[in-house]
């Protein structure tokens, strides 16, 4: 490990790590070079900082003259993953999109209001997801950059909603879908894909609960959804079942939150490692730092599947909410 780097220095550099844009990553960079004591040990690492300064900033100005061809609506990422919120006119995609972020897009009673995407951020107790409202999947024909921004996504949240039949609505999209290649998928479950077909994990809303007053009705809904997906009923408008929904999007993620400490410290908790399920032991300490990856003898775990302070392999995959203690 680099000699004399105050702690607070790999705090930072694990943001900037797991920043997704450019301008994330920049500020953190910045934010390495200042905490970096000065002195001679440092030096290679400082000139090491001030390059990839550099060379982000340059890659900003390159983006900015005229001529430059960029996707108009590539959505830079931001947070542990990104959803897009996608499905029938409607639906209450937007409004969703409002009630779950603090995002203003334009909500009205008639259908194909929204017409170009638009991101939020929608915070889940200590970690923040990007959702994406999408214009409506109602005909055959998408905007070229459209199956682009799906296959970028992470997961899908397919927003359904009365009085139309639920899975007349997911058939009508699933055909859309599969003339661009796309197809809805199922979280955990890998199933082989023919090579050309993109699939994500896609989690079923079924928005506008407040109008399913009859539960027969509403009980009926969810039997034709269930086998397909993993489904919930919410509604923007009354503020519904909004919780229940921001687990079940961080769920469809299929990512775990640990937390590591120093001997005898306490964990942060505020501050999660967000790692893909099954990531190991051995892989979450390359992520802190490559020395850290080498060098350590041996972990001890907290968690549901250890018991308290457990020593496990490096292959040990980690589960969501172990306490993770390096021992160097
Ligand atoms: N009753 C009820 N109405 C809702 C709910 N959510 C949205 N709406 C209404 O449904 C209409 C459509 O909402 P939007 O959020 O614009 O729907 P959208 O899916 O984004 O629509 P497009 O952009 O046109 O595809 C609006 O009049 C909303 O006020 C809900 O939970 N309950
Ligand atoms: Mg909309």
């Amino acid at each position: 490990m680099p000699a004399n780097l105050p702690p607070q220095y790999f705090e930072v550099e694990k943001r900037y790590r797991e920043a997704r844009s450019a301008s994330e990553k920049l500020r953190y960079l910045e934010e390495m070079l200042a905490i970096m004591p000065k002195h001679k040990g440092t030096d290679k690492l400082r000139a090491d900082l001030r390059k990839r300064i550099s060379q982000l900033k340059d890659l900003g100005k390159a983006g900015k003259g005229p001529g430059r061809r960029t996707p108009i609506y590539l959505m830079e990422r931001e947070g542990v993953g990104q959803i897009a919120l996608i499905g029938p006119p409607n639906t209450g995609k937007s409004s969703l999109l409002a009630a779950l972020t603090k995002a203003q897009p334009q909500i009205a009673d008639y259908p194909y209001t929204t017409r170009i995407p638009l991101a939020g951020m929608m915070r889940f107790e200590n970690v923040q997801v990007q959702l994406l409202d999408t214009p409506a999947l109602g005909s055959d024909y998408l905007e070229p950059w459209f199956p682009d921004l799906l296959r970028r996504a992470d997961a899908w949240a397919l927003v359904l909603a009365p009085p139309d039949d639920p899975l007349a609505q997911c058939q009508a999209l699933e055909a859309i879908l599969s003339a661009y290649h796309l197809t809805l998928g199922k979280p955990g479950v890998d199933t082989a894909l023919p090579s050309n077909l993109t699939s994500k994990p896609t989690l079923t809303i079924l928005n506008k609960a407040d109008l399913l007053t009859d539960p027969e009705e509403l009980e009926l809904y969810l039997e034709i959804l269930k086998p397909h997906f993993p489904a919930l009923t919410v509604s923007a408008k009354e503020g519904q079942g909004l919780q229940a929904l921001r687990a079940a999007l961080f769920k469809i993620l299929n990512l775990v939150r640990v937390y590591t400490r120093a001997p005898g410290k306490p964990a942060n908790f505020n501050s999660p490692f967000v790692v893909p399920a099954r990531t190991t032991v051995q892989e979450l300490a390359a992520r802190i730092h490559h020395d850290i990856a080498r060098n350590f003898k041996f972990v001890r775990v907290w968690g549901q599947n250890t018991f308290e302070g457990q020593r496990v392999q490096r292959d040990y995959p980690l589960h969501e909410g172990d306490i993770v203690e390096l021992h160097l």
